[in-house]
C-alpha cells in the first residue's frame, strides 16, 4: 500500500510541527509550506530535526497560484490547514491582513481542492475563539453552542469555519473543522500567555529580568498540550465522514491561577512581580472558555494525554536550560 501524503500549510508554527513528526511516525509522506521571511535563521527551528525526513516548499498563503502549483505537484490525501495569523490581540491591529490569511486562505485551499476533482481530505484549524462570549447553561462550549466572537481573528476564523462546512455540503467534499480549544508547549510563541509568563518567571528567577507585565489576569482558559491536540487532527481527517469537532481538556484556569502554578513552582510570589499594562488588553476579551470534547472522545476515542500541571513542568523545564545555556 502507498504511504498516504499530507501536506501541511502552516508547518513551521508550534502545531505544524508537532504534527509533522506525528505523521511521519504513522508513515505518512510530509510535505509542507513556509513563507519567505527575511531573517533565514530560526525561521524554521521547530522543523529543523526534520529536514530530512519532510519536504518544505516556499509559499504564502495570499499566493493562490502558488497553493495551486505546490498542492498539484504534490497531489496530497490530506490537507491540514494550520496557517494562520494566530495571535488574538495583534489581529486587531491587523484585522484586515489577519483575514485575509485565516478567512480567505482555507477558501483558496477549498477552492483548489474543487478544482483537482474534490479527492482530497481537508482540515480546518478552526478555533474556540469563535464561540467569543457564548456559553451554555452548564458552563462548557460545544459542537452545538452558538458562536459570538469577539476579535477579527475569532471573525475571519468562524468564516473559516462556516466556508468548510459549506463546501463539505455543497461539492460533497471531505471537509472538517477542528474546534480546538487554547493548546500550549514548549514551542508555543513568548508572546502568548503561557510561555510568556513561564519565560519571564525564569528569567526572574535567573536575575534576569525585575517585572512582568501583562494585561487581563482575569480571563479563564482550557488549556492543553499541543502534541496531544494534533493527534485528534489526524483521527478527524481520517475519520469515515467529515464532520466538526471540539478539542479541549473540560478544565478551566484563569491567568491568575497559572501565574501562582508557574511562580510557585520557582518559590516566587508572582504579586512582587507582575504589574499590568493596557497595551496588552483586548478591545473586546473573550472572558471564559471551557470545552466539552464528549463528542470526539465518544465516537473517535481521543483524549488528552497531558496533565495541565505535566504541561507547565514540561515548559519550565524547556525554557530553565534554554536560558541557563544563554
Ligand atoms: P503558530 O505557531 O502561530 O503557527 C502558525 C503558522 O502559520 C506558522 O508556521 C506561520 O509561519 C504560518 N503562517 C502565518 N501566516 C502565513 C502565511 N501568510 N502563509 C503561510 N504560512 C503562514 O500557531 P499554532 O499555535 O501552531 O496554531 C496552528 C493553527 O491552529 C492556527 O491556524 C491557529 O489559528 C489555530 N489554533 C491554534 C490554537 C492554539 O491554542 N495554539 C487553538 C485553536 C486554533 P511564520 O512562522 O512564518 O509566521
Ligand atoms: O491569551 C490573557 C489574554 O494570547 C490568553 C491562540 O492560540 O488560543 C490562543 O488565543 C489569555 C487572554 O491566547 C496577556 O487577554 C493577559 O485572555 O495566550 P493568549 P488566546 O488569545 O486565548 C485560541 C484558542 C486561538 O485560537 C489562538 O490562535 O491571556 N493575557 N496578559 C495575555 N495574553 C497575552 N498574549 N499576553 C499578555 O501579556
Amino acid at each position: 500500500m502507498t504511504n498516504k501524503i499530507a501536506f501541511i500549510t502552516g508547518i513551521s508554527g508550534q502545531d505544524g510541527s508537532y504534527l509533522a513528526e506525528h505523521l511521519l511516525k504513522l508513515n505518512y509522506d510530509v510535505h509542507g509550506i513556509v513563507r519567505r521571511n527575511s531573517v533565514a535563521e530560526h525561521q524554521e527551528s521547530r522543523i529543523d530535526h526534520l529536514a530530512a525526513d519532510i519536504n518544505v516548499y516556499y509559499s504564502d498563503m495570499l499566493d493562490a497560484n502558488s497553493l495551486k502549483n505546490i498542492i498539484e505537484k504534490v497531489m496530497p490525501t490530506e490537507i491540514y490547514n494550520l496557517a494562520a495569523q494566530s495571535h488574538v490581540r495583534i489581529s486587531s491591529e491587523i484585522p484586515e491582513f489577519t483575514t485575509h490569511i485565516n478567512a480567505i486562505g482555507p477558501l483558496r485551499i477549498l477552492e483548489i481542492i474543487r478544482s483537482l476533482g474534490g479527492g482530497i481530505r481537508f482540515y480546518q484549524a478552526s478555533s474556540s475563539e469563535m464561540f467569543g462570549k457564548s456559553v451554555d447553561n452548564d458552563g462548557f462550549q460545544r459542537e452545538t453552542t452558538k458562536m459570538i466572537p469577539v476579535s477579527p481573528y475569532g471573525c475571519a476564523k468562524l468564516f473559516g469555519y462556516n466556508i468548510t462546512r459549506h463546501y463539505r455540503e455543497a461539492y460533497r467534499l471531505f471537509a472538517a473543522n477542528g474546534i480546538l480549544f487554547n493548546h500550549e508547549s514548549p514551542r508555543r510563541a513568548s508572546n502568548f500567555v503561557t510561555s510568556k509568563i513561564i519565560k519571564t518567571a525564569v528569567q526572574i528567577k535567573l536575575g534576569k529580568a525585575t517585572k512582568l507585565t501583562l494585561g487581563n489576569l482575569d480571563s479563564q482558559r482550557d488549556w492543553g498540550h499541543s502534541r496531544d491536540y494534533v493527534k485528534a487532527m489526524v483521527k478527524i481527517i481520517g475519520h469515515t465522514t467529515p464532520d466538526d469537532w471540539v478539542v479541549a481538556t473540560g478544565e478551566t484556569r484563569s491567568v491568575r491561577q497559572l501565574l501562582e502554578l508557574v511562580f510557585g513552582r520557582l518559590n516566587l510570589d508572582y504579586q512582587r512581580y507582575v504589574i499590568q499594562d493596557p497595551k496588552f488588553m483586548r478591545p473586546e476579551e473573550l472572558q471564559y472558555l471551557k470545552g466539552d470534547a464528549t463528542k470526539i472522545k465518544k465516537e473517535l476515542g481521543w483524549k488528552p494525554e497531558t496533565t495541565f500541571e505535566d504541561m507547565i513542568d514540561e515548559m519550565l523545564e524547556f525554557w530553565l536550560r534554554n536560558l541557563n545555556a544563554n
